[in-house]
């Protein structure tokens, strides 16, 4: 399980788009998205990059924190 810092976030709308970001990474599962936490964790089971994560959330309208 990976676990991400988001900023950004301040409602569900954010959540929906934050999850349909990564959601499309090819082996991102068992996604969830914490709004009040301003998290996501997941299962990368492809070991998708750390910056093709960044750039999907970036995409989106949100950052990832350091
Ligand atoms: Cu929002």
């Amino acid at each position: 399980m990976e676990k991400i810092k988001i900023q950004g976030m301040s409602c569900q709308h954010c959540v929906m788009a934050v999850t349909k970001a990564l959601g499309a990474i090819p082996g991102i599962k068992n996604l969830k998205v914490d709004l009040a936490k301003g998290e996501a964790s997941f299962e990368n089971s492809q070991n998708a990059g750390r910056a093709s994560i960044r750039k999907a959330v970036e995409d989106a309208g949100y950052r990832v924190a350091d």
